[in-house]
């Protein structure tokens, strides 16, 4: 674990946060990051954001903050930062009475696709709700408060404040827009579920999440789209329950092309995100699960990235499936598993 050289005498609060991945996905805003469907998402374990806040009291009001991305200033970080702190700062006024330098790593590249947008902002959202802690003394329901404030940040981001499968949205009078919550109940099959992440493409996003979620605005389907994630989340929690792996496949799968077919219809064909090895990937591992009747499925993200996603008890044989026929196809890989959420580091 890399570590900071600092100055201790002054305060400082460091967490690590895990990205994850949508099993049923969030696309479509409502209203200011107010999601318009309910999603639901299993917590990763290495793919992970580890952020440092220091926070020095200052005379004049306003917000000044320091921004170091691996150790480095980065400027193109810093701008959108500075417009998630300032939208936070409503939030949490102390923000302006304090400097702040932020320090943020991740265990994986960022432009390969993985959110770390989602592990990032809720890695900044547990540290500034320590420092709320800290100076407000605020004892209410710490994670739920961590959830609203990495909202803020970035929807998916409200997610990664918990571990396990974890929930966001109100659907059926349950839940909220406004913060995720862990779901409750899950069979014991999928205890240590595995993701392996295959990186197809190490290529910048082509699609940022602000202009996927607003192509959604003015799509002619995206009602009857927000009515299946839904009905899919329902559908989900029930298959987590009971320990139905095939339904749980069925509705990964559905949702990952749901998810590609709603970008590809509502951008008129001009954002094509899956390249041809993922589909030749696609392709395999369904020859695969049907050849060893195995349960093994997959879901995507914005991004030609594919996860397959298996119980741990089918573990053996489908890492030699990967190793033999599915790495060539790749630019690198993750082998990473549903993991307990968030950690205090210090
Ligand atoms: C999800 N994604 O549920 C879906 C599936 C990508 C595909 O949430 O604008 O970065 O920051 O609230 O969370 C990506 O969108 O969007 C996303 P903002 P975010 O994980």
């Amino acid at each position: 674990m890399p570590t900071y050289t600092h100055s201790y005498s002054i305060p400082r609060v460091s967490w690590a946060a895990p990205s994850n991945i949508a099993l049923v996905k969030y696309w479509g805003k409502k209203a200011f990051q107010l999601p318009a469907n309910a999603s639901l998402s299993i917590t990763l374990s290495k793919a992970f954001t580890q952020t440092t806040v220091s926070y020095e009291s200052k005379k004049v009001k306003g917000l000044e903050f320091e921004f170091f991305f691996e150790g480095k200033e980065n400027l193109k970080f810093y701008e959108k930062l500075k417009i998630v702190l300032s939208n936070l700062s409503k939030e949490l006024p102390f923000l302006l009475d304090y400097k702040l330098r932020i320090e943020t790593i991740n265990t994986f590249p960022h432009s390969t696709g993985i959110a770390s947008s989602a592990s990032s902002m809720a890695a900044l959202a547990l540290c500034l709700c320590s420092i709320e802690k800290e100076i407000l003394g605020q004892e209410e329901d710490f994670f739920k408060r961590a959830s609203y404030l990495a909202r803020i940040g970035s929807g998916s981001a409200a997610r990664s404040v918990y571990g396990e499968f974890v929930q966001w949205g109100e659907l059926e009078g349950e839940g909220s827009d406004f913060y995720a919550s862990k779901v409750k109940a899950f069979h014991q099959k999928f205890s240590q579920f595995r993701d392996t992440i295959l990186i197809v493409s190490s290529e910048e996003k082509k699609l940022s999440s602000t202009m996927g979620h607003k192509l959604m605005d003015d799509f002619s389907a995206s009602q009857e789209r927000y009515l299946q994630a839904n009905k899919n989340v329902l559908k989900m929690l029930q298959a987590l329950k009971s320990g139905n792996l095939s339904v749980f496949g069925e509705i990964v799968e559905e949702e990952a092309f749901s998810l590609h077919a709603n970008i590809l219809s509502s951008s008129k064909g001009e954002v094509v995100l899956l390249s041809p090895n993922s589909l030749e990937i696609i392709e395999r591992v369904r020859k695969f699960r049907k050849e060893k009747k195995i349960d093994l499925y997959f879901t995507m993200d914005a991004g030609p990235n594919i996860h397959l996603l298996y119980p741990k008890n089918q573990e053996v044989e489908i890492n030699s499936f990967i190793e033999t026929d599915l790495l060539k196809f790749c630019h690198s890989y993750i082998p990473d598993e549903m993991g307990t959420g968030p950690w205090k580091i210090i």
